[in-house]
């Protein structure tokens, strides 16, 4: 825990103590405090260009947030060729977190979706595994004690029944099945002291195709512990929605996690956030519907003291990848904006934050 976010937790736990009943979060205390006074840590996705200068939005990242994840260091963002790689934008997003008593995450060292065009192209299973090695290498050593976790693979698993467990990607046609152990190991030489984690959607609803991704997830971790693949931790990524709020199962929940942390693995909420499309246009039935589910699986998913990050996609609703409607299945049919995070679009603390910052005040100590 940083000495800032102790000093400020026990600010936080003593003006707790002092006024029993109303809203924590309305007290002024943020929500890096309140997850640091149960030793967890907060924090969001954070696009780069949203944090340069000093605004609203750079002021309210750097006084919610304990944790800056950074999608700009996806292979394709940054190898611009086979021998030419980028860091600048990483840099600065490294030196902005810094400056803010941010730990940093690293998204990711592999994604299928954004992996660079030319590594398709490479013709042998030798020269493919090769150039995966000596990309991860190079993040892993250009970063090196400055990542409190690295997504090594972000969404492997197949999402459709029958198909096998591994999705099918450039990397399993090119290396094989063997792509993951030998991307965890390349990270783990590279830089032993951050968390390696695998990254997966699509496993938080009591439904068949999740309950089967979370079984082969499962699958996966007792293959990487038979071979001794090093692997620390599992991001949930936590994509909820108001629609599927009977299919999100506290127990059930609560069952998946306890099986990943028997495991020996700690857990990361990893892109939290709620499609509302099911919600009524009412905005305040559509926020405290939000709100709810917010509080319902955070109060399931924290009960595991294996559970060590809570990460929203985004902290104001215009900054969501829903809003902008990147997946059109996620819009709303009424045309009306999504609200699936924190704070509106004038940074105002909306019922969602209430429901987190609860959540994280009732969340066990670890
Ligand atoms: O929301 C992210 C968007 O801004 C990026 O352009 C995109 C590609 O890097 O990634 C989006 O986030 C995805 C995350 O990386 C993996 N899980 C699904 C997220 C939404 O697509």
């Amino acid at each position: 825990m940083h000495r800032r976010d102790f000093i400020l937790g026990a600010a936080s736990a003593c003006a707790l103590a002092a006024s029993v009943g109303s809203s924590l979060a309305s007290r002024g205390e943020y929500l890096r405090q309140i997850a640091a006074s149960k030793g967890l840590l907060f924090g969001s996705a954070m696009r780069l260009s949203s944090l340069r200068g000093k605004t609203p939005y750079s002021e309210m990242m750097a006084s919610e947030c304990s944790l800056y994840v950074c999608g700009d260091m996806q292979w394709r963002l940054v190898a611009l060729s086979p021998s030419a790689t980028d860091f600048s934008k990483v840099d600065a997003a490294k030196a902005w977190a810094r400056a803010h008593d941010m730990r940093f995450r690293g998204h990711s060292l592999l994604w299928h979706q954004q992996t660079p065009s030319w590594f398709a192209e490479i013709a042998s299973r030798e020269s493919a595994i090769a150039a995966l090695q000596a990309h991860i290498r190079q993040m892993c050593s250009h970063f090196k004690g400055s990542m409190q976790s690295w997504d090594v693979i972000n969404e492997p698993i197949q999402t459709s029944c029958g198909s096998g467990m591994l999705r099918k990607s450039v990397f399993t046609e090119k290396i094989g099945p063997e792509f993951l152990d030998i991307a965890f190991h390349t990270a783990r030489e590279a830089d032993s002291k951050a968390l390696l984690t695998l990254n997966e959607y699509g496993t938080e609803y009591n439904i068949p195709d999740h309950l089967r991704k979370r079984r082969e997830l499962l699958n996966l971790i007792d293959g990487f512990k038979s071979r001794g693949t090093p692997i620390d931790a599992i991001g949930i990524q936590s994509h909820l929605s108001t629609g599927r709020a009977a299919e999100t199962d506290q127990e059930s929940i609560a069952g998946f996690f306890k099986e990943i942390s028997d495991r020996g693995l700690k857990i990361m909420l990893t892109e939290l956030d709620v499609v509302d499309r099911a919600s009524p246009a009412d905005i305040a039935t559509r926020d405290r519907e939000v709100a709810q589910l917010y509080k319902r699986y955070l109060d399931a998913a924290l009960e595991n003291r294996a559970v060590i990050a809570v990460v929203t996609w985004g902290l104001t609703d215009k900054d969501s990848w829903i809003t902008r409607g990147d997946d059109p299945k996620f819009r709303r049919p009424d045309g009306l904006p999504a609200r699936p995070l924190p704070f509106d679009d004038h940074f105002r603390r909306k019922p969602a934050y209430e429901a987190i910052a609860a959540a994280l005040q009732a969340a066990p100590s670890r």
